[in-house]
């Protein structure tokens, strides 16, 4: 066998001892294996694992009810029989008062690998079973591209389905990679990857002479030599743009391809020439607000247009206000060289950000718990959450549409830590105060399960068998568990089985089945007729199955050899370089083609005066999010046990600051403390400070001080327009100043305190 388990950051066989994980070794079948495995040691019976359900006192004293108490209450440990009865009551409750649209169950998060065991799966199947719930709809991954993209490009998913790495190192000469293509964030693919394969093959195109040109503010973002371009943060659209403006000057825009594959293009041309503003977006124009020589924009654009050039922006840039605007000039600049469509040129969205990004699907679904029929169509976007617990029944703009946000009194999480993800957590600390009931099912002793009123301590991966599966793994592997649950821990599958029970609907929920019997009738069903792929006993008994290869991909090849016969499902079947849809809605925040948006938070704004450094709030090298923080690869990284934040050696010496100090990085919206690691790699007057740390409010601070490092302290609240309402915490302005005086203790590395009755 050549692994037994598989994680998001990859495959492996744990070595257990005393039941828990003592070391961890990579699939073999894996080139290059994340250090991310080594966060598992000693993650099943670390003491912040949740032992026994858990009732905030409050609540179980007084009753439900809008509680300013959450989050810093103590916790009573009560029998799964009590808190089923309980939960189920105040269940019936809710849905007898408000019905669905009284429960919020978009419950965002990533969870763990393993298609059955799927945390979303099983709380989404659970309260559709119950007659629905309030949904959310898109990602924090890429919400804001998620709307704009269908607007530009139809259905054609550029997200899931970009030219393959194979065909981007035959052809490809040029790689011009608006923040980069981050090797720290390859080892990570939602379900698992069993090969990890992106920087290897990054290599591989600058071994065969690829020129890679990294346009943003941190040097380490490519994983190979590259002309550097160490544009502002936020000003990316001002450069792609410019570079656009250049081509069109100097004829070297290919006509054809903008008259043959493309609409809206005079308007997107006038918008470059000023003909419609009187701003022509030209390399002067661009260049003191992208901080890039304009003689450097102007060569770069000629070296562009000589090569078989492959233009790519990373997810980050689109998870930020005005997000849609680097990923549209990045579309615009792409169609105006005309490569569209041919291998190894074009536009890329997410090289990069995910590890198997770039890499083809492997025909077909994989196995998946299904989810249900929610009946309730109500949604919202994914990163609005605060909005509505603070706004019930105000109107929101959406997409075209005008939308009121529901009257949720019950927030149902399993599987996602919202305190990791959200934006503004003082904002959202207060928001959560609101409705009279929090649920989350964790593992661990989450922020998120710390601020809920119900903890149902749930089982881990490694304690219970799956099936595990992504979109382009090569290989489905069976997930054996490793160890017993840990104390009181049960599967979601069975928390979610007895309350269905209690409820009246357990049958609908199970269908009849054990989790094994799960287990083999999503894998039957996966197989379908197959001749090629194992019976389900002979894949548990191998280890795992193999895929056949996939060919290698060119996005939108078809449409490049037919527009007629495969047109896009845009209103003009072409890529809409503007659009009179996106500019009907009227939106000044996305009007109807590519442009420029000044940030409100960027180093040109009044407020840099106050709070000068651009804080690159991105996700973290040394884990996935917010899980296993408590582990040894993400505790390494800390400096005096809190997050790091990476300050360029000028921005470190006008503050006084020098490597291991404990700082405070503060703007009005609060402040948490970090250490300073002095790094030369970044543009100086940014600041760099990964997500993920554990929020750890000290008690009476206004607004917040985390004494962990949580960025999202920092970043602001805000959709990244009215258009998609997309999650916009990649940035934010900031100050740091050293920390006098003895740190606070960090109240989130340990679990909360536990009462008897
Ligand atoms: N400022 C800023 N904020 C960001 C980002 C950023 O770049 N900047 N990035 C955003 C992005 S892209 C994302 S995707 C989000 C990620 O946000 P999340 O997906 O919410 O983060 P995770 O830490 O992965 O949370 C998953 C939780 O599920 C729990 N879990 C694991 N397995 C199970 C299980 O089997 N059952 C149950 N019940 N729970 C389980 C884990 O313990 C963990 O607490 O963060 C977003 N937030
Ligand atoms: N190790 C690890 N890998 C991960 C994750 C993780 O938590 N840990 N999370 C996964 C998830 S859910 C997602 S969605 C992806 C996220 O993928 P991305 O959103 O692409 O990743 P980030 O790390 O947020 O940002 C990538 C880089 O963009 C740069 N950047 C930020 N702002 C700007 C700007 O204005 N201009 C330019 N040019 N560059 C800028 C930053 O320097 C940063 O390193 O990562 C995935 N991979
Ligand atoms: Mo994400």
């Amino acid at each position: 066998m050549t692994h037994s388990h598989l994680s998001h950051w990859g495959a492996f066989t744990p070595e257990v001892g005393d039941g828990d994980v003592t070391a961890v070794r990579p699939s073999p079948l894996d080139p290059d294996p994340s250090p991310l495995l080594d966060n598992l040691v000693g993650s099943l019976r670390h003491p912040l694992r949740v032992p026994a359900p858990m009732v905030r006192e409050g609540w179980l004293r007084d009753g439900p009810g809008p509680d300013r108490r959450r989050g810093e209450d103590r916790f009573v440990a009560v029998s799964w029989d009590e808190v089923t009865e309980r939960l189920a009551a105040e269940l019936g409750r809710v849905h007898a008062e408000r019905g669905p649209a009284g429960v919020f169950g978009g419950s965002y998060g990533w969870s763990s690998a393993g298609r059955f065991h799927h945390a979303q799966s099983q709380v989404h199947r659970f309260l559709a079973t119950l007659g629905g719930y309030v949904a959310s709809e898109n990602t924090y991954s890429a919400g804001t591209s998620e709307v704009l993209l269908p607007h530009l490009l139809g259905a054609h998913d550029v997200l899931r389905s970009l030219t393959s790495w194979p065909v981007l190192a035959e052809h490809t000469e040029m790689m011009v990679c608006a923040g980069g293509v981050p090797a720290k964030n390859t080892a990570v693919t939602p379900g698992g990857q069993t090969v990890h394969g992106t920087t290897d093959a990054v290599r591989a195109m600058a071994a065969r002479g690829c020129e890679f040109v990294l346009l943003g503010p941190d040097r380490r973002d490519l994983p190979v030599d590259a002309t550097w371009l160490p544009v502002r943060p936020g000003t990316d659209a001002a450069l792609l743009l410019a570079l656009g403006h250049t081509l069109v000057v100097d004829g070297l825009a290919d006509q054809a391809f903008l008259d043959g594959w493309c609409a809206g293009v005079d308007e997107a041309v006038d918008h470059l020439m000023g003909r419609d503003d009187g701003v022509a977006k030209s390399a002067k124009w661009a260049a003191p607000l992208c901080g890039i020589p304009a003689r450097d924009i102007v060569a770069l654009a000629r070296r562009m247009a000589a090569r078989r050039t492959m233009v790519t922006v990373t997810y980050s840039l689109q998870r930020a206000e005005y997000g849609e605007q680097p990923v549209w000039a990045g579309i615009l600049l792409a169609a105006l060289l005309g490569q569209i469509g041919l291998p190894g040129g074009g536009f890329g969205h997410g090289y990069g950000s995910i590890g198997d990004n770039g890499h083809s699907a492997r025909g077909g679904p994989v196995p998946t718990m299904p989810r249900g029929y929610n009946e309730h169509r109500e949604r919202i976007p994914v990163a609005r959450i605060a909005d509505m617990l603070l706004h019930p029944g105000a109107e929101y703009a959406y997409d075209g549409e005008v939308r009121r946000y529901p009257a949720v009194d019950l927030v149902y999480w399993c599987g996602g830590n919202p305190f990791h993800h959200h934006q503004d957590l003082a904002r959202l600390r207060e928001a959560w105060r609101r409705p009279s009931t929090v649920v989350v099912h964790e593992p661990y002793w989450t922020p998120a399960a710390r601020h809920a009123d119900i903890v149902l301590p749930a089982t881990v991966t490694l304690e219970r068998d799956d099936i595990g599966a992504s979109r382009t793994d090569p290989v489905v592997t069976a997930m054996r568990a490793a160890a017993t649950p840990h104390a009181q821990a049960r599967d979601d599958y069975a928390i979610f089985t007895d309350l269905a029970d209690a409820l009246g609907v357990a049958k609908d929920y199970t269908e009849g089945r054990t989790p094994q019997e799960w287990l083999r009738h999503l894998y039957e069903g996966w197989r379908g007729e197959s001749s090629t792929l194992p019976g389900f006993d002979a894949f548990w008994a191998a280890g795992h199955v193999r895929r056949p290869d996939p060919p290698p991909s060119v996005l939108l090849d078809d449409f490049r050899r037919d527009p007629a016969a495969h047109p896009l499902r845009t209103p003009s079947g072409r890529i809409e370089l503007a659009s009179a849809r996106v500019a009907s809605f009227g939106y000044d925040d996305c009007p109807g083609r590519a442009t420029w948006l000044e940030p409100t938070e960027w180093h040109g704004s009044p407020r840099a005066a106050r709070y000068p450094l651009v804080l690159l709030a991105n996700n973290p090298a040394a884990r996935l999010h917010s899980q296993l923080d408590f582990g040894p690869h993400s505790r390494d990284s800390k400096v005096h046990g809190r997050e790091p934040v990476r300050v360029h050696p000028d921005d470190a010496a006008v503050r006084g600051l020098a490597d291991g100090d404990l700082v405070r990085v503060h703007n009005d919206r609060g402040a948490c403390l970090a250490g300073v690691v002095v790094d030369g790699d970044l543009l100086p007057g940014v600041v760099q400070m990964s997500t993920g740390a554990w929020f750890s409010p000290v008690p009476g601070v206004e607004p917040v001080l985390c004494a962990a490092g949580n960025v999202n302290v920092l970043t602001r609240d805000v959709g990244a327009s009215r258009l998609s309402q997309g999650c916009a915490g990649s940035r934010a302005l900031v100050e740091i100043e050293r920390w006098a005086g003895p740190p606070p203790p960090i109240k989130a590395a340990g679990p909360p305190e536990v009462v008897g009755r």
